[in-house]
């Protein structure tokens, strides 16, 4: 079986369709996680939303030591203030997607210095909901390269 492909979010993305839509789109983060399964196949997938940074760190150390094939991750507002998953992420030796949904670019100057990105393979950003499902193919080919 391959190595799963950990999907971590952070703080408030429970809440996602609820509040927002034009920013957020009305898509739940449960019908995220159905469609990151699908697109996954038979790749196991590890789903996991926290408003806790330490639990994040948490699920980051259990990807290093799975191992997981790869950490895809929308750290949400702990994106620009922690330098604690940076560390950790910094530990993992394998492909790292950071994912957000808005065009986090766009938005308010608060919004622009990434922390987490100086650990990522990647950044997808912008592309709504459906950018997770288009993390997940690319974090296949990833794996595969
Ligand atoms: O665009 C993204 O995915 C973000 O990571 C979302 C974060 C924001 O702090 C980042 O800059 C960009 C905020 C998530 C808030 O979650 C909500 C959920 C439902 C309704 C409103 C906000």
């Amino acid at each position: 079986m391959a190595n799963p492909i950990y999907i971590l979010n952070g703080p408030n993305l429970n809440r996602l369709g609820t509040r927002e839509p034009e920013i957020y789109g009305h898509t739940t983060l449960a019908q995220v996680e159905a469609m990151c399964r699908e697109a996954a196949g038979s790749t196991p997938v590890e789903f996991h939303q926290s408003n806790r940074e330490y639990e994040i760190i948490e699920w980051v150390h259990e990807a290093i030591d799975a191992p997981a094939g790869g950490i895809i991750i929308n750290p949400a507002a702990f994106t620009f203030t922690s330098i604690a998953i940076l560390d950790a992420l910094k530990m993992f030796p394998g492909p790292i997607i950071e994912l957000h949904i808005s065009n986090i670019h766009r938005r308010d100057a608060i919004y622009h210095n990434s922390l987490v990105s100086k650990a990522a393979t990647a950044v997808i950003a912008g592309l709504g909901p459906s950018g997770y499902k288009m993390a997940v193919g690319a974090m296949k080919d990833l794996i595969s390269a």
